[in-house]
């Protein structure tokens, strides 16, 4: 108590001896505390998103007055919950005009006074409605205010605004899977489409036959197909939900030189009609052709047999 004579008769610049009796009521009236909006992130839509408003630093403290205001562009605030590391016992208004939060409350006798940090003060609850930052700051118009229970301002020395980061919600997906061809053991340039002929597209697949479609939309999509050139299309519908959305393995039929979505005498014909050439082109009638079914560059009786094998099979299910 000597000590706090001393700080008091100096700070006034008296000489020490006076009236003790008045220095021992004395409470410095400085900022001592600290008052935080915390973060939050969400999505459009969401309900329920909370940022609370927390007092740190505090000796003594037995009320509160609050006067925040939020981003109204991008937030709906649905309710404000008083305490509880301060109660709110005596509540002298709770209001929300506009895109304001008020809040004014005390203890009451014999609740103590609080002391510490991370006293909650009140949990804020809002409705996600539009993606950006949306800030919920304090009005630098009206005094936000601690107080203890003596009646003295104890801070807030310092006054932390609080966001919710909201995301726009997510719509696509992308779809993976694998598509091997038969008669090869290198399963490279095929693709996967959703919504033929237009919808994304996948790049040519990996010597393992994988793919990866991107930027999907999500929902349901009548026909997601594997295309290789030489080959029957494989096709099933596909329903895409927001993430990576696994379509499976499909195996492709060779034989389809002229890529009608059927093997028949045309493709038989137009692979013997070029039996025994060579080199990487054989596409006379359109780049949409090929006589060489298993791509190893020479026609001959390896693409003849795998395509008589799969004579008259159609476009293919996509299981
Ligand atoms: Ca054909
Ligand atoms: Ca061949």
């Amino acid at each position: 108590m000597a000590n706090a004579i001393t700080r008091w008769t100096s700070s006034r610049g008296s000489a020490p001896g006076n009236d003790i009796s008045v220095a021992i009521g004395f409470q410095p009236q400085v900022g001592c505390g600290d008052i935080v909006v915390t973060t939050n992130v969400a999505n459009v839509g969401d309900a329920n998103v909370t940022v609370q408003v927390i007092a740190n630093s505090v000796a003594n403290l037995y009320g509160v007055q609050a006067y925040l205001q939020y981003d109204s562009s991008k937030l709906n605030l649905s309710n404000i919950a008083l305490g509880p590391g301060l109660l709110p016992e005596v509540n002298v208004a709770t209001s929300q005009p506009g895109n304001q939060i008020n809040f004014q409350f005390s203890q009451l006798s014999p609740t103590l006074p609080v002391t510490g940090s991370g006293i909650v003060l009140a949990t804020l609850s809002f409705t996600a409605t539009a993606p950006g930052v949306a800030n919920i700051e304090f009005r630098p118009s009206a005094t936000t205010l601690f107080s203890d229970n003596n009646g003295f301002s104890i801070g807030p020395a310092t006054k932390t605004n609080g966001s919710i980061t909201v995301s726009a919600p997510v719509s696509t997906g992308s779809v993976t899977g694998n598509i091997l061809l038969q008669a090869r053991s290198n399963h490279s340039g095929a693709t996967a489409q959703i919504d033929p002929s237009g919808g994304p597209i996948s790049p040519a697949t990996t010597s393992t036959g994988a793919f990866t479609i991107s930027s999907v939309s999500i929902g349901a999509h009548p026909t997601l197909q594997a295309v290789m050139l030489g080959y029957l299309k494989a096709v099933k519908p596909f329903t895409v939900a927001a993430g990576i959305n696994p379509a499976g393995t499909v195996t492709l039929l060779g034989g389809d030189a002229n890529m009608d979505n059927t093997i028949n005498v045309l493709d038989l014909s137009f692979i013997a009609a070029r039996y025994l050439q060579t080199g990487p082109v054989y596409a006379p009638v359109a780049p949409s052709t090929t006589p060489d079914i298993n791509g190893d560059n020479v026609v001959n009786i390896l693409d003849l047999s795998v395509t008589a094998a799969n004579y008259l099979q159609t476009t293919q299910v996509w299981p």
